[in-house]
């Protein structure tokens, strides 16, 4: 601000030179302007339940993927990155908003989004680039703030999809992770012909629950066996009534019919019922979607597997461990159509020369767990779920190869792009860009990451919680119809199986992480009261 003084008598010929000094700057900038970059192009990729455990530049023990390990190895990998609330539309709306649900108002699946809000998309629209949103959306209310749009009503499904477009609904034909590939090439093409940056959110539906690969894949991976963790057997001691009372294990809420994809009259026949009685429903809705050649094909390859089951007759453990193989290789074989379209993405952009000022993000919209502790699902602030997968690629910018372990969060991924975009960033948004980490530059970070999770009553069974994890320890708060605390140190114990809340040898951090909550919570303005 130049300071209204300087008008005064005879400081006005400093005032003169001081403006011609400003104006040389000026000159000097719209130099550098002119001469810089254009700005980049972003692409937003995230897939839905994809485990960090099932991506190779993790270090997976199940499943190569090559192609989504490019965009880390041209780029960074986020070792820990991170949701705020672990669950599909609510971290949707964290990510379109850069604000924590209790701000946007997205709790939960049920709400719907208040897309009057202001998002990221709107931002870069306004600012001047083309603008498009294709795939799993499942915020309800129709997609804002984008030049173009089509979307999978709900959770779509896999085999012959609808999606939701400005024109209505349209039934296309194919597979939903190609289909949605396919819908975001055609975009580009045209997006590419034009003077203006594009963002596209190209977000899949794959590898959501009930996990139906293509015919390809599911030849291949029903002839895999994968190693089980080591806490498929989970007791849940040591832990306190929320592990213990969550509906998500494999044992006992996985269905046989829905998800192992066995015919609802042999699981009857064989003394069975599923947890839930629509999961049957769910069974023959999904095999009813295919074409005559799809349904014959996976006839072909599910009918054995049934014929094998009915014969086994299969209890307890066994069944567990069976169950546990099915699960792995119907989930994985649609992750690898995930892998494979990404490929085709990627291809893209470099043979129309888009790869070097195209920022690329691979993210899932939480984490998922793969038997660990027994479960599927997600939801919890344990590890598998609270964590995402996070690789970010943009030659011009990041140092190919690099890692990052800073605690990151989807809460900073709208700051990000509006950042890198060269927009600024609005006061409200509650989170930090990560540009300066994309850079590689040495920056003052948060220590500590705030979560959230409402769904409960719910399907699933798991109760709210908030909590705060530093990059050692971890305090959770389970409250609503209980009220208890779970403490964490992921040093000593990195697959969360002893809570050492009540242990004497932890009070003194279990008093700096109550501190820590405290603060986040004022931070971040939620309204929960934290009770000791
Ligand atoms: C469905 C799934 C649940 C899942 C929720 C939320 N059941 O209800 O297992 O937790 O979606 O998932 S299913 O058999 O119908 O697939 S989310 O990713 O959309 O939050
Ligand atoms: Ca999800």
């Amino acid at each position: 601000m130049i300071n209204k003084t300087i008008f005064a008598g005879n400081k006005m010929s400093i005032f003169m030179l001081a403006l011609g000094f400003l104006g040389t700057l000026v000159s000097c900038k719209s130099q550098e302007e002119s001469d810089s970059p254009e700005r980049p192009n972003i692409i937003f990729i995230m897939s839905d339940d994809h485990a960090y455990q099932a991506i190779s530049a993790y270090g997976s023990q199940l499943i190569e993927t090559p192609n989504i390990d490019r965009i880390a190895n041209e780029g960074m990998l986020f070792e820990n990155a991170f949701v705020s609330n672990s669950i599909c539309a609510p971290s949707r709306a964290v990510i379109l908003t850069g604000k924590h649900s209790h701000i946007n108002g997205l709790v939960d699946n049920a709400v719907r989004f208040d897309s009057t809000q202001v998002t990221y998309p709107k931002i870069l629209r306004e600012n001047g680039y083309q603008t498009a949103m294709i795939g799993k959306w499942h915020l309800k209310t129709q997609p804002t703030g984008f030049d173009y749009w089509k979307v999978l009503p709900g959770q779509g499904h896999y085999y012959n999809p609808q999606f939701r477009t400005k024109e209505g609904m349209v039934l296309d034909s194919g597979y939903v992770t190609d289909l949605i590939t396919d819908f975001a090439i055609d975009w580009l093409d045209e997006a590419k012909e034009k003077d203006q940056p594009f963002m596209l959110m190209y977000q899949h539906k794959a590898p959501h629950r009930e996990w139906l690969p293509t015919e390809e894949n599911f030849r291949a991976y029903t002839q895999k066996e994968f190693p089980e963790p080591a806490s498929l057997f989970d007791d849940y001691e040591g832990r306190g009534r929320a592990a213990k009372e969550a509906e998500m294990r494999i044992s006992t809420h996985m269905g046989l019919t829905n998800d192992s994809k066995i015919h609802p009259d042999i699981v009857e026949k064989l003394g069975h019922k599923d947890f839930i009685d629509w999961y049957s429903n769910a069974y023959h809705g999904n095999l009813d979607r295919m074409s005559k050649s799809e349904r014959a094909a996976w006839e072909e390859v599910y009918g054995p597997i049934n014929e094998a089951f009915e014969k086994a007759d299969l209890q307890g453990d066994e069944l567990t461990k069976w169950k546990y193989q099915r699960y792995m290789q119907d989930y994985l074989a649609s992750i690898e159509s995930v892998d494979e379209n990404v490929g085709r993405l990627l291809d893209y952009l470099e043979e129309n020369g888009l790869a070097e000022n195209t920022i690329i993000i691979y993210t899932s919209d939480q984490g998922f767990y793969l038997g660990e502790h027994g479960w599927f699902d997600k939801r919890f602030m344990y590890e598998e779920s609270f964590r995402t997968p996070l690789m970010i690629k943009w030659p011009r910018v990041i140092k190919a190869g690099s890692k990052n372990k800073d605690l990151v969060q989807n809460l900073d991924f709208a700051e990000t792009m509006l950042d890198a975009a060269g927009v600024a960033i609005p006061d409200e948004m509650q989170g930090l860009s990560m540009l300066p980490l994309l850079k590689g530059d040495k920056v003052e970070w948060r220590d500590a990451l705030y979560y959230h999770y409402y769904e409960y009553p719910g399907i699933h069974a798991v109760k709210r919680h908030n909590g705060v994890r530093t990059d050692r320890y971890k305090l959770i708060h389970f409250y609503y119809d209980i009220d208890e605390w779970e403490l964490y140190d992921l040093q000593e114990d990195p697959h969360e199986m002893n809570n050492v809340y009540d242990d004497p040898g932890y009070s003194e951090v279990r008093e700096n992480m109550h501190k820590k909550l405290d603060e986040l919570v004022e931070q971040y303005n939620d309204e929960v009261k934290v009770p000791k």
